[in-house]
């Protein structure tokens, strides 16, 4: 046949930007690139101390030992992401910072400004979707991106492409970022991280042998602690032992979807599709407290954290325009069990009280005779703020009282 089309082959891209809430703060303190810097703590408060005292300099002039110190730190706060001049000492993301403290006490401490760092995602994100339009957001620092049919995509296997999509990135912000390009999403990601930071790897399909078998079951997203254990239970360790399993076997250790997934996954199959707009499932906000408190005790300042936890949420989904209807809470308790409670609403709702209201509803049937550590406040079942019928878009509370558990604060005076 003389006219019979040869569709290229699927090269897909996952970009991830490089120790992205520190590499932001690097851009107003450039005076600490190169030194280890990590990101937790949580409040703006001690950096604002440091500013105050060099109020007459430009920020970029505050000399880095001006700077509070991990060593220093003293709280229950964990660190969010470090430099990789930190990593070095074996730091990194999810870490307590005292522990961190210990193998690397002269990093220096900065906390996260989440306005910040949603400003240069939606930048980067902005840039790429110039160059390449069909791009899936998978969070605050990733995307995947279809690189197949954009003109240049498939040059040395993505690598012209990806080059110009990291320049342009750094040109429009000053972030590094590191891509993975492969063909399907499943390699992409993996890929991605072999030559951070401010790398790019290009994976073939003859690759998989050489460059995914040798990795570690866990490096395969959709693979989780859980059953990364189970896995070790049964020798194995690498996506090579995985993959050296029969489907049949798989499916009777793991189930029937699981398990053929496993499968497909190891020999590096996947046919998922790069969604353009994927929209959220919920929108939440929670918070680990300084110190364990207690719903009788510590009323007043639960109370108060409650009611801004809400506030956010409203916030966000305002800002994103959606609404929601199923409003959760989420408890962790000093010995680390979780509860959760939902409720779900005959509306939809972007508004704070109302959210308080159903949130405070879902408090009272939990145990909380138990000192708390984390609460968080979930709104789930989202829909498009302009999408609704005029009866299903929310009618916003009367300022009656809101009673609840925290009783000292309820009510709509909190409401700033
Ligand atoms: P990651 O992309 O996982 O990490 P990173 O960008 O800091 O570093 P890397 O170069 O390895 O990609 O996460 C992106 C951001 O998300 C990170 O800068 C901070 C935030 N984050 C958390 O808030 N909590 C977490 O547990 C993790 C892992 C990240
Ligand atoms: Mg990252
Ligand atoms: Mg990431």
């Amino acid at each position: 046949m003389h006219n019979e089309r040869v569709s290229p082959p699927r090269r897909i891209a996952h970009l991830d930007m490089d120790a992205f809430f520190a590499s932001v703060e690097l851009l107003r303190y450039p005076q600490l690139k190169g030194l280890p810097v990590v990101i937790g703590g949580g409040r703006r408060k001690v950096d604002e101390i440091v500013r105050q005292r060099f109020a007459d300099r430009p920020l970029s002039q505050i000399p880095a030992d001006a700077f509070p110190l991990l060593k220093d730190y003293v709280g229950r706060g964990v660190i969010t992401t470090a430099t990789y001049p930190a990593r070095q000492f074996g730091v990194g993301s999810a870490m307590g910072m005292m522990k961190a403290a210990k193998l690397c006490p002269q990093a220096i401490v900065l906390p996260v400004d989440f306005e910040e760092v949603r400003r240069f995602s939606r930048t980067f994100k902005a840039v790429i979707r110039d160059i390449a339009p069909v791009v899936e957001d998978r969070g605050i620092d990733e995307v995947f991106v279809d690189f197949t049919d954009v003109p240049g995509g498939q040059r040395e296997g993505g690598r012209v492409l990806a080059r110009l999509i990291q320049k342009s990135i750094f040109d429009a912000t000053g972030l590094t970022c590191s891509i993975g390009v492969a063909p399907n999403k499943l390699i992409a990601k993996m890929a991605s991280e072999f030559n951070k930071p401010n790398g790019i790897s290009i994976v073939h399909e003859a690759d998989v042998q050489t460059k995914i078998w040798p990795l570690a079951v866990r490096k395969i997203n959709g693979i989780g602690p859980k059953s990364e254990v189970k896995l070790h239970a049964l020798h194995i360790h690498t996506i090579g032992d995985l993959a050296a399993q029969s489907r049949e076997w798989l499916v009777d250790n793991f189930g029937a979807a699981y398990g053929a997934w496993m499968h497909d996954a190891a020999w590096g199959r996947d046919d998922r599709p790069v969604v353009t707009e994927s929209e959220p499932v919920s929108m939440s906000r929670e918070t680990t407290f300084e110190r364990d408190l207690h719903a009788v005790r510590d009323r007043a300042e639960l109370g108060a954290i409650f009611t801004d936890l809400c506030t956010r949420v409203a916030e966000d989904l305002r800002r994103k325009g959606y609404v929601g209807r199923t409003i959760g809470v989420k408890l962790r308790y000093d010995d680390f069990r979780i509860a959760t409670r939902d409720q779900t609403l005959d509306h939809y709702t972007d508004d704070a009280a109302t959210i308080r209201r159903a949130a405070g509803q879902c408090l009272k049937r939990v145990d909380l005779r138990q000192k708390l550590r984390l609460l968080g406040v979930r709104v789930g079942k989202l829909a498009k703020a302009g999408s609704l019928p005029a009866p299903e878009a929310a009618p916003r509370v009367a300022a009656e009282p809101t009673p609840d558990l925290f009783h000292g604060l309820a009510g709509t005076q909190d409401f700033r």
